[in-house]
């Protein structure tokens, strides 16, 4: 068996180290960088650094047969895929200087027909800018590499399946980098692979996160509408669903995660004038979360009006969304802070049934919560808050169709 390094995989992380178990599941050794040397110690060790199911057999198996290692630095490969983030810098504008750093790093190791990727969700044109910033330190390679972009697509809980069985957006800086690119994940990918151009890959990443903001953006300004017209949201929706061609997303406390939240923003950074949509989507959405924390400012003073003291009151979920333990950018964990900030003497039970403890809340079991308050708010729709029987007398504030 050669152990020759087949690909050089930079960026360890949700996507990068799924993508590298499978394709050293697929008898081609990978080479896998990290800047964090812990994330690499435990790598080497044949363990894993995050949660996602099916990983850690994956990782456990490939390091084990020998397919997969990983470093701090890359060494010579045949493929180079940047997989690092595109995090934000100052007003919410797209930040690629990780998938600068990754790709200055693999300068001095390129050759004559060797394939360059990068995944990263990335502002239009990063593929070609990275394109000249490699044939600018490597003029002798100018146009004897292949260069291509192709976005990532998975869902975060169900990546090892979708992975393999998603389709893929492939584009290259010109047919023959695109087609080397197809042949690449042709390998170990079974959804359809379907060709374009470098710059509208990397649009097409942006337009997909950027349609889901919108639409649910759509379903929450209705829920506004909805509460100030005395309507039942989701009876709306559901009925208005049963149209053949008109399906509406559900409303929620805001729009949370690490992908819809924010890569609309790399569109409206770069076409502030065309992207008013898509700019106002990402506003109605961080505006619902606002308003729902308002809505339970307004409810503590109703009931203390009402019955002469201070409520209990039950903050139900903190997750981004339903069914996960991951807090990031989460619009419940943003209402929570911003209710307990306002806090005046009342009290609270935050509830997370996905996660044990946390480091500035304090956890309580969601039955014991929903048993001892008098205030009730639902921020996440998990499933075991559906199983919950809740007396007439308690003050509900449904802002995610728990109760429906
Ligand atoms: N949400 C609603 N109403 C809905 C659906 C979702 O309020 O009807 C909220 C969720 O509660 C959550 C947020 O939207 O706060 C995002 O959740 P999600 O399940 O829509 O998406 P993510 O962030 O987990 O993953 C998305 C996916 N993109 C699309 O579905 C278009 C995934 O396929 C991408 O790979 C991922 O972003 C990414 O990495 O870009």
């Amino acid at each position: 068996m050669s152990k020759k390094p087949s690909v050089v995989m930079i960026g360890m992380g949700y996507i990068g180290l799924p993508t590298a178990a499978l394709i050293a599941k697929n008898r081609t050794y990978v080479h896998g960088v990290d800047i964090n040397p812990k994330i690499v110690d435990i790598i080497n060790a044949g363990k894993i650094h995050i949660v996602e199911p099916e990983l850690d057999d994956a990782v456990a198996n490939a390091v084990k047969e020998g397919y997969l290692k990983a470093s701090t630095t890359p060494i010579e490969a045949n493929t180079y895929l940047v997989v690092v983030p595109t995090p934000f810098k100052g007003k919410n504008e797209p930040d690629i200087s990780f998938v600068e750093a990754a790709t200055k790093g693999i300068i001095p190791l390129l050759k004559e027909d060797d394939l360059y990727i990068i995944e990263s969700t990335s502002p239009i044109g990063t593929t070609e800018k990275m394109m000249e910033l490699i044939y600018k330190s490597r003029p002798e390679l100018k146009d004897k590499l292949n260069i291509a972009y192709c976005p990532e697509r998975v869902l975060p809980g169900n990546v090892m399946y979708e992975l393999v069985h998603n389709d893929r957006v492939i584009g290259g800086i010109d047919l023959k980098s695109t087609d080397r690119a197809v042949d690449f994940y042709s390998q170990f990918i079974k959804g359809d692979l379907h060709k374009t151009n470098a710059r509208t890959a990397e649009m097409c990443k942006l337009v997909e996160n950027s349609s889901r903001d919108v639409q649910i953006a759509f379903a929450n300004e209705l829920s506004l509408i909805c509460d100030k017209a005395d309507i039942n949201v989701w009876e709306l929706i559901e009925l208005a669903n049963k149209h053949p061609r008109v399906n509406i997303l559900q409303p929620g406390c805001g729009v949370g995660g690490h992908c819809i939240a924010v890569d609309p923003y790399f569109i409206v950074a770069d076409y502030p004038m065309e992207s008013q949509l898509i700019g106002k989507a990402r506003e109605i959405n961080n505006y619902k979360s606002f308003w729902c924390a308002e809505k339970v400012q307004t409810a503590k003073l109703q009931f203390e009006i009402k019955n002469g003291r201070k409520p209990r009151i039950a903050i139900m979920g903190l997750a981004f969304k339903p069914n996960i333990d991951d807090l990031r950018e989460s619009p419940a964990k943003y209402i929570a802070q911003k209710v307990l900030q306002n806090a005046n003497n009342e009290e609270y039970y935050i509830v997370e049934p996905n996660i044990e403890s946390h480091t500035v809340f304090k956890l309580t079991n969601y039955k014991v919560a929903a048993d001892k308050s008098d205030i009730i708010v639902f921020l996440v729709a998990h499933k075991e808050f559906k199983t919950l029987q809740i007396p007439e007398n308690k003050v509900v504030l449904d802002f995610c169709g728990v109760i429906k």
